[in-house]
């Protein structure tokens, strides 16, 4: 691997520097490909593009009138004194004096209507054993469980961990846990004892839940294990209680007086359980994200706000309708996974759909066969997935009936748009509208996205959801003009707006309100183009600064991406004597293609020609893969650690 940081040392440049205070990003990116939406799509949308113009405007007009609308779709056990309390911005208040539980709604609620039968959730194991539940079947299986809990000595305001893989029993834990009250921490099964015990300690959680083992990749990985390694070392009030679902059949051992087998606590439990009557703001969940730097933070979210978001954004966007088939491939431990694989689809009353082990097991078919063995009609994935999918070519999603999609659904990192031509080409056949979802774990709902009526351009979020009002800001707070790229705020707060930092109220203040008071820092840079389009630049943390010019990665390793011999890329910048910082690219090629000195000539040249002169990329490696979190996002800062020979901090969340 060739390296470009043997010159002189030249510090390296913060992107928030004072010197750079001024500095917006620069665009370099011309996309100008539109996709109008088809006629039948308009025709058969449940919001017409008439519809979504007046909710706009409504909104624009009194935000807290339309959230008031979309509360009352839902039940409540007492209604709200008022929308919303920002009397101690900025840890705004949703609903005060409201009372509910999102478990009465998400299935308590469906068992008195003809939603009785559907089906609520088909799961697929890994090795092909499936299993269904329609809501009645949940009900019964969350109300069981949520005694279970109950006899353990869980009750209202307890936290419990819940480490599993993406069972049938992950998501009933959820419901139980959050019918009894307490709030539920999902833990990725993939991470470490490590980053177990610093989220048990993080949250206090009385009890873990957790699963013999599972299978990923052909293999069986053993979990119980870890969790008593992580037990080891916890705080003395913590994790009294461990629950254990068979699902692999390995060797485990029990540790009497602590740890309980799923199916013997449940068999004992009477069969109904009361939903516990929370206040609208009463901690639902916690869920860490990992952070470039830092502890992980324990991001919290409400019964009642976070509801109303989820339940709202889920019905318009993915425009449901009773037949619907929806998956979301993300794992239940990452938000995606709560507020759309979980709650968004049972609160709407929908069949979703959860598939337990590595996506290109034991073929790289296994999305395409899924989608035609149940007939998905909206597949929701990430673009770390499709540009994995793409490497293999046309020929596995050809052999397959992907007639029943009729929507797709992209989230977690920006999609180049050559990714999104093709999802929308070969696996959309030209007529699925393609709905690129920008929102945070903070967020806890979309925030800027298409509806399917919408005019889409590939690689834009499009625009901010009626209620939600966002801008691009300079360093200085200033609007920044279309064209040019800033920092992403949200204006107004929203209904499922994150709680509070577990434990930590001035990291909350501080990370995301103190630079532009009264204004949410989101974290990213984007543009918005002269229609008032947003496209998502990358992280602020990994801007470059090259000869004075602010870029976002995603710009860079789109152009990248789009030469015909790369499946993916990441760029980091890197000190430069003259320029300040150039860059580095990290390429994985397509499948038929070799590094070699001419094709790094040739993929400079591209970016050069794509992107303009400003565009330097001074080095090209070949690594065999990129550093991934759980949800597939490129760990930037980790390649640039590596590359400047420093410590690479903690990389307990990464996908191994
Ligand atoms: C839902 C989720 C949040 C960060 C966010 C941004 C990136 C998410 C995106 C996107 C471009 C999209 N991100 N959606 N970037 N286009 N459609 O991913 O939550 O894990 O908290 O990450 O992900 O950088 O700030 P989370």
């Amino acid at each position: 691997m060739q390296n470009s940081d043997d010159k002189p040392g030249v510090p390296l440049r913060s992107a928030t520097s004072n010197e750079e205070a001024q500095g917006a990003i620069d665009a370099l990116l011309h996309e100008e490909r539109v996709f109008r939406p088809l006629p039948e799509t308009l025709s058969r949308a449940n919001i017409s593009p008439h519809q979504l113009a007046e909710a706009r405007e409504q909104a624009d007009r009194d935000s807290l009138a339309y959230w008031e609308e979309a509360a009352e779709e839902l039940e409540w056990f007492a209604k709200w004194d008022s929308v919303l309390d920002d009397s101690n911005a900025p840890f705004y208040r949703w609903f005060p004096g409201a009372q509910c539980n999102i478990v009465h709604n998400a299935l308590d609620r469906h068992i008195e209507t003809a939603n009785k039968n559907k089906l609520a959730l088909i799961w697929e194991g890994e090795p092909g054993d499936s299993r269904t539940f329609t809501y009645y079947e949940l009900y019964r299986h969350v109300n069981k469980f949520a005694n279970a809990l109950r006899s353990l000595g869980i009750s209202r305001g307890d936290r419990v961990i819940v480490y599993m893989p993406p069972l049938p029993e992950t998501i009933i834990a959820m419901l139980a846990v959050a019918k009894i009250g307490a709030a539920h921490s999902l833990v990725f099964a993939g991470f470490s004892a490590k980053a177990l015990r610093d989220r048990i300690n993080d949250s206090q959680a009385k009890c873990v839940i957790t699963a013999d083992g599972f299978y990923r990749n052909g293999r069986v990985v053993h979990l119980k294990s870890t969790v008593d390694e992580a037990l080891a070392g916890v705080c003395e009030t913590c994790a009294e209680s461990m629950v254990v679902v068979h699902r692999a059949n390995v060797e485990t051992d029990m540790q009497e007086g602590r740890d309980y087998w799923y199916e013997d606590l449940v068999r004992q439990a009477r069969p109904y359980a009361e939903t516990e009557v929370m206040d609208a703001s009463d901690p639902l969940f916690l869920l860490h994200t990992s952070g470039a730097t830092g502890k992980p933070k324990g991001i919290v979210h409400g019964h009642g706000g976070y509801m109303v978001g989820v339940h709202r954004t889920f019905s318009w966007v993915f425009d449901i309708k009773p037949t619907d088939l929806f998956w979301c491939t993300a794992d239940p431990g990452w938000i995606t996974g709560h507020s759309y694989g979980v709650y968004g689809p049972l609160l709407n009353g929908a069949t979703t759909v959860l598939y337990e082990g590595h996506p290109l097991y034991p073929q790289a078919d296994r999305v395409w066969s899924t989608v035609e063995r149940y007939g998905v009609t909206i597949l929701y994935t990430v673009p770390t997935l499709i540009r994995m999918l793409m490497r293999f070519g046309d020929e596995y999603p050809r052999m397959r009936d992907l007639s029943t999609l009729r929507l797709l659904g992209s989230v977690g990192e920006p999609i180049n748009p050559e990714a999104w031509v093709w999802f929308h080409k070969v696996i959309g056949k030209g007529d699925c509208p393609l709905l690129d979802t920008w929102w945070q774990t903070e967020t806890g709902m979309f925030m800027i996205s298409p509806l399917p009526v919408s005019l889409l351009k590939p690689g834009s979020v499009t625009k901010p959801l009626p209620g939600v009002e966002v801008d691009v800001y300079d360093e200085n707070g200033h609007p920044v003009p279309p064209g040019k790229g800033g920092l992403l705020v949200v204006t107004k707060p929203w209904p499922s707006m994150m709680i509070d930092v577990y434990n930590d109220p001035e990291r909350y203040k501080e990370t995301y309100w103190s630079k532009f008071p009264g204004v949410y820092l989101a974290g990213d840079v984007a543009r918005k183009d002269e229609d008032g389009y947003i496209w998502i630049q990358g992280r602020a943390d990994d801007v470059l600064v090259i000869a004075g010019h602010r870029i976002g990665t995603a710009e860079l390793e789109s152009a990248l991406a789009s030469h015909k011999a790369v499946a993916e890329a990441a760029v980091i910048g890197i000190p430069d004597a003259i320029k300040g910082e150039v860059a580095k690219a990290f390429v994985l090629l397509n499948q038929d293609w070799e590094p070699s000195h001419q094709l790094t000539k040739e993929l400079k040249e591209h970016i050069r020609r794509e992107l303009g002169p400003v565009a330097v990329v001074k080095t090209i490696a070949y690594p065999d893969s990129l550093p991934k979190t759980r949800s597939g996002k490129i760990v930037r800062r980790i390649l640039k650690a590596q590359e400047l020979g420093q410590d690479v901090g903690d990389t307990s969340t990464l996908e191994h």
